[in-house]
């Protein structure tokens, strides 16, 4: 297998760490980080501008970044712009191709879209009337094909789907949904975050008019990402940020736009940066896109083999590995998706716990999130042991503690005897919440929600003559967030309102008298913020 050479490449991993949050970042190996290092030590300086030695030596391996990337993706080099990653690549679509949209026209996205190929088409919605129609998932948590071909009319302008799901790992068939768009005359944009650090992907193959994805998801530096366009369109669209680099001539009166890829990379790019990107690339084309997918694809199948034959746990995905990639979303009954990756830490396996910023798919799919393990070319089949091995455990445990997470996993240490009392205290607050309902007379009623691991809290306060008479709350989410909650609300019935508008983060923290971790400091304080909006709204 081939990862046993490619782990000695990461310095990080070499303390045993099981890294399985790759869909979030992947470590870099030793190759990029020299890169980087070598650009400031050797090459630094602004390009496109000085005329010196230096000055054009930079600027020679910045756009050798722009060639070697176009080479990776089958594209041309104008066609390949630098950003800070996926995400600023879809704002830059949705101000530029937003521009030309007229009210009524429709922008079609799908359930699996992550909150940056959401987000900007809803503000660019706004602005120009414009409608969002999103295509739906059919319960084997594929794109429904036949709704596609129903969505796509002629009132389509753009479509913008997801390549490889970050939540459920489905790999969405973009060719297909490309002539569906361009049968109408829609733009069709690949948001190929997960699926460039994956697989072999070829813009001019898959039919799209954009693909964007982030360099930090496949070895390279965080900061850096590309916007695949196709030239023609890219020479049409108005620039999305102005000034520096961008321009080709400049009146106090107005201006006008450097040539392709430039007219899009404005101010003074990520230099090091991109010399990171190039060495990451090089990396991966050493490795071969295709051992690079394989590699993932077994993985993949062999953890899903092992976990999905857990009665407790569910998979959120599909269950056939064609069309897949290496990133498997659980949960396990009974326990909290941020407490089960607590737990995981404990083991020295590093997973995503939450929403993975997909919130409307889990509101679709009635989820209170998830843990996802995603794999990358450094894991071996001895990381997809260690995972099933350690969720096992943590299945064992739930059912232990009657779906109540392990008591050693509330906080990690040795605790004084007197700390050991308030866990048990909060054990059963979390097991047995009080006040958790709904109160019809309130006078304030507020919700939060730690964007984090998505933990929800809803806070319900009934004033009478400046005393709460009545204080309750709703919502779900990790041990600590929900003991915190009924904690909270017991203390301060029948307090003053202006004592409990100064109720205090260390008063909260007193209350579960237990040590709370850095991770989890969110999770106790969200019932608190959550009062405080609610009592700045009497
Ligand atoms: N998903 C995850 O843990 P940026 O942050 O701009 O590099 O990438 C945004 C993005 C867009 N689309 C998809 C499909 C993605 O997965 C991501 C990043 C990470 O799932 C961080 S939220």
């Amino acid at each position: 297998m081939m990862t046993k050479d490619i782990k000695g490449d990461f310095p990080i991993l070499k303390n045993g760490l099981i890294f399985l949050d790759n869909s979030a970042t992947t470590q870099k190996p030793t190759k990029v980080i020299k890169a980087v290092k070598e650009y400031y030590e050797q090459d630094n300086a602004n390009v496109h501008r000085g005329i010196y030695k230096l000055a054009q030596k930079s600027t020679v391996l910045y756009e050798k970044a722009h060639e070697v990337v176009a080479n990776f993706i089958g594209a041309e080099f104008e066609e390949i712009i630098f950003t800070k990653g996926t995400t600023e690549g879809l704002n830059l679509l949705a101000y530029s191709l937003g521009k030309n949209l007229n009210a009524g026209d429709e922008i079609v996205l799908s359930e699996m879209e992550h909150h940056s190929n959401i987000v900007p088409w809803q503000q660019i919605a706004k602005e120009k009337g414009a409608v969002l129609k999103f295509i739906p998932i059919t319960k084997e948590y594929r794109l429904d094909m036949e709704k596609a071909a129903e969505l796509i009319t002629e009132k389509t302008k753009i479509v913008s789907i997801v390549h490889m799901s970050n939540v459920l790992g489905t790999i969405n068939p973009v060719k297909e949904i490309a002539e569906l768009a361009h049968e109408v005359g829609a733009v069709m944009i690949v948001d190929a975050a997960q699926s460039v650090p994956h697989l072999p992907v070829n813009v001019k193959e898959s039919n799209c008019d954009f693909l964007v994805f982030s360099g930090h998801k496949m070895c390279a530096p965080t900061g850096i990402g590309v916007l695949y366009g196709r030239k023609e369109l890219l020479k049409e669209m108005q620039p999305f940020l102005y000034g520096g680099d961008m321009i080709k001539e400049v009146t106090f009166e107005q201006s006008t736009w450097n040539e392709l890829p430039w007219k899009f990379e404005a101010g003074t790019p990520n230099l090091a940066g991109a010399a990171g990107l190039l060495a990451a690339v090089e990396y991966l084309q050493e490795i071969g896109m295709n051992n690079v997918e394989a590699h993932g694809k077994k993985l993949m199948k062999y953890a899903l083999e092992k976990l999905s034959v857990i009665p407790e746990v569910t998979v959120i995905g599909p269950a056939e590995v064609e069309n897949r990639g290496p990133i498997i979303s659980l949960n396990i009954e009974g326990m909290h998706p941020h407490d089960l990756s607590e737990m995981l830490d404990r083991e020295n396996i590093a997973v995503r716990g939450g929403f993975h910023c997909a919130m409307p798919l889990f509101s679709k799919l009635g989820l209170d999130g998830s843990i996802r393990a995603s794999f990358y070319i450094y894991n071996s089949k001895e990381d997809a042991d260690r995972l099933v091995n350690a969720v096992m455990k943590a299945v064992e445990q739930a059912k232990k503690e009657e779906g109540v997470i392990n008591r050693a996993e509330i906080t990690p240490g040795d605790l004084t005897e007197e700390q050991e009392l308030y866990k048990e205290n909060v054990i059963d607050h979390y097991k047995h919440p009080r006040n958790k309902k709904e109160i019809e007379d309130y006078t304030a009623k507020y919700r939060e929600v730690n964007p984090i691991c998505g933990d929800t809290v809803t806070m319900y306060v009934k004033n009478n003559n400046g005393t709460i008479e009545e204080i309750s709350f709703t919502g779900s989410g990790c041990a600590i967030s929900q003991a915190s909650a009924s904690l909270l609300t017991e203390n301060l019935k029948g307090k003053d309102i202006e004592e409990a508008k100064k109720f205090n983060q260390q008063e909260v923290f007193a209350l579960l008298g237990i040590p709370i971790s850095h991770t989890r400091t969110k999770c106790a304080l969200l019932p608190l913020k959550t009062l405080h909006h609610a009592l700045e709204e009497m």
